[in-house]
């Protein structure tokens, strides 16, 4: 028993419908109208195993219109994956593996989240490039497969999309293959209500190849595919479907888009697509077509499980693929820490991560630096990073342009496909400008290391739209994302490596323009940001006599030790707690918490930022020398004397509370 084309993307339609019914929300339309172009992909390209579904060579696949869930749910289903009709039963409950927008590691099969329009177009590029990246390194035998993404009119609105077609026709990554979902229809109604694009066009002035084609019929599907597949340049496939296809009076219209079709509706859709099964129920010849299907990629797999084992440094490769460190970087990093706490330098942070970087990216191979047009300013360029063009990939180092979006959202994508571990730069403040993709970092679980200078009015002259005063604030919000603001090279060299053993959670590092003098001078093995906050200089005479604790971050920590030194030399014993990492302190236990932040002591908070989240540790008596409004342009000591954040003020908010 075989099954037909229709039969096999009717399933995915009726799957569609009837979880999005029974959940009584949801989105039909576009499931419906993909369903052809999607059976198409899965059941004659796609690489895929779903007895193994993070086998490093699979293609992957990206629903860039993450709203159309369901159609994602019914392939992964159909073809085999562990995803059951009774998961698809229970779409967008609570607790159920099938949400209303695909959330990554809840289920295999899911490459991305992609909720947000315009994030799944980008982080494929990121896909892309890693495939790209791996390929050059190690050889068509172990790397060699595609990337492909569905969008819809949505993405390819977003800003966020022209970044990325930007980048990945300028990197000529030939192996992405995005296929839009050309319906004509958006929310609000007709894509003509608000675009004129020539989409073609657009991709092609970026350097893709594009096809257009009917997205109802296999034939033209399929070979708009194999000829995409053997294109020199990335491809785009605008796919002309009809959305809710099939169904009787909705097909075409914005109604099918994001609510219930509705029983008589759906009804009247068995009767005219000819399905006599009820909801949930996929016949057995159509079901092990599927299955079949599915099964195909089984003998590719095992094939390159063969080959990869056989690599001479196959260990490495497999380390490396799964995220893992290689041995010994630690005491690398720990032998310059000793010689910094020892020459004691006066840095930027900024410079100081430089140097950090420097020795390990000479450690830690799967490092991939990069910047969006800034390197020089954010020193995440190292000898070990020669850069990546487009014609040698062999190279770590990422000239994202000005394109700090799509530079999150391709890092999570290297993040995502495996064998990387990237990092890089740019400004603090155009943290605003990346929000999305770095909350997906965070929302995804992925290692990726955001570098962020100039991090306040120390910045000086560049003014105040270059000085963020809220970032940290903002980033600190985020569940899951480790803000980093070290106070010297010792506590730079801490963040990092902390950033790069938290295998889970993105980090930001806050670093500044402005030099810094040397805080830890004494070497200790012990990471001591680690911890998140430490006393940095007890009080005279110890904890047991301290009156005043002082807390600041980053380049404040010089001004709170100036302003101990006056205190001390008032009579009043003063602490000193560096606070490198908010999140990473909140994990401690309590008695540490109590211990650093001196119980019954004046506390006073020091941060060239808001004071918004200081309270916490602060409490409401406590004082705070910081920022209320945005900076202003002028030399940082100017600015610094200007809104008042001195060793005077904070010995005269500490005097006032004793
Ligand atoms: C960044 C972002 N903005 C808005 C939304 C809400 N939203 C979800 S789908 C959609 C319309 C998408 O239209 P299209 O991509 O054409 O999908 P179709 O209706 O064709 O399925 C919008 C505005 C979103 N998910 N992400
Ligand atoms: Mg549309």
């Amino acid at each position: 028993m075989t099954a037909t084309h229709k039969e096999m993307a009717n399933a995915i339609r009726f799957l569609s419908v009837d979880a999005v019914q029974a959940a009584k929300s949801g989105h039909p339309g576009m499931p419906m109208g993909m369903a052809d172009v999607a059976t198409v992909l899965f059941t004659k390209f796609l690489k895929f195993d779903p007895k193994a579904p993070k086998w490093l060579d699979r293609d992957r696949f990206v629903l860039s219109a993450g709203h159309g869930s369901m159609l994602l749910y019914s392939l992964l289903h159909l073809s085999g994956y562990k995803l059951t009709i009774k998961d698809i039963r229970k779409f967008r409950q609570l607790g159920s593996k099938t949400a209303g927008h695909p959330e990554y590691g809840h289920i295999d099969g899911i490459e991305t989240t992609t909720g947000p329009l315009g994030q799944g177009i980008a982080t494929a590029v990121g896909f892309a490039l890693a495939e790209k990246m791996l390929r050059d390194r190690h050889g068509e035998g172990v790397v060699d497969h595609h990337t492909y993404a569905i969008a819809g009119d949505g993405c390819l609105m977003e800003g966020i999309s022209q970044e990325a077609i930007s980048m990945a026709g300028h990197l000529k990554l030939n192996k992405l293959i995005v296929m839009w979902d050309d319906n004509d229809i958006c929310i609000d109604g007709a894509t003509n209500l608000t675009t004129s694009d020539d989409q073609c066009k657009r991709f092609e002035a970026s350097g893709w190849d594009t096809q257009s084609v009917d997205g109802h019929d296999p034939v033209a599907i399929k070979r708009a595919i194999a000829k995409a597949r053997k294109s020199a340049r990335p491809s785009l496939i605008a796919c002309k479907t009809i959305i809710g296809y099939g169904a009787p009076t909705k097909a075409g219209t914005h109604d099918t888009h994001g609510a219930p079709l509705g029983e008589a509706e759906i009804q009247g859709m068995r009767e005219g697509l000819g399905w006599r099964h009820g909801p949930f129920v996929i016949p057995k010849n159509i079901l092990d077509a599927w299955r079949q299907a599915g099964a195909r990629g089984v003998k590719d797999r095992l094939g390159w499980e063969k080959r990869t084992a056989k690599m001479k440094n196959a260990a490495a490769f497999k380390r490396a693929a799964k995220g893992k460190l290689p041995t010994g970087w630690e005491n690398k990093l720990d032998a310059f820490k000793a010689q910094m706490a020892k020459e004691r330098p006066k840095l930027a942070t900024r410079q100081a991560s430089g140097k950090v970087l420097e020795v390990l990216t000479a450690a830690i191979p799967a490092m991939i630096g990069g910047s969006a047009d800034l390197t020089g300013s954010v020193n995440t360029k190292t000898s070990s990073t020669k850069s990546i063009t487009n014609k040698d990939f062999s190279g770590r180092y990422i000239h994202y342009g000005v394109r700090e979006h799509a530079m999150a959202a391709v890092m999570n994508g290297l993040a995502l496909h495996g064998g990387f571990i990237p990092y890089s730069g740019t400004f603090a403040v155009f943290a605003d400008y990346m929000k999305g993709a770095m909350r997906l970092s965070a929302l995804m679980r992925q290692r990726v290391i955001y570098v962020l200078t100039h991090d306040s009015i120390g910045l000086g002259e560049d003014g105040p739209t270059h000085q963020p005063v809220e970032t940290l604030a903002m980033l600190r919000a985020m569940p899951n994302f480790n803000v980093f603001r070290p106070c010297d090279v010792v506590e730079t060299a801490e963040c990092w490596q902390v950033a790069l053993e938290q295998q889970n959670t993105p980090s930001g590092m806050v670093l500044t323009r402005q030099g810094l003098a040397p805080q830890r001078t004494t070497h200790k093995k012990t990471n001591m940001t680690a911890k998140g906050a430490y006393v940095l200089a007890e009080a005279d005479g110890g904890a047991a006599r301290r009156k005043v604790t002082l807390l600041a971050s980053g380049s404040e920590v010089e001004i709170a030790m100036a302003a101990r030194d006056a205190l001390q030399a008032g009579g009043t014993p003063t602490a000193v707690v560096s606070m490198p990492c908010w999140e990473l302190f909140d994990l401690q236990s309590p008695a540490y918490r109590k211990k650093v932040l001196g119980e019954g002591t004046v506390k006073v908070g020091v941060e060239a930022a808001i004071r918004f989240g200081w309270d916490k540790y602060l409490g409401p008596d406590g004082g705070f020398v910081g920022m209320t409004g945005f900076g202003a342009s002028a030399p940082a000591s100017d600015l610094y004397k200007h809104f008042g954040i001195t060793a005077e003020n904070v010995v005269a908010q500490a005097k006032a509370r004793l």
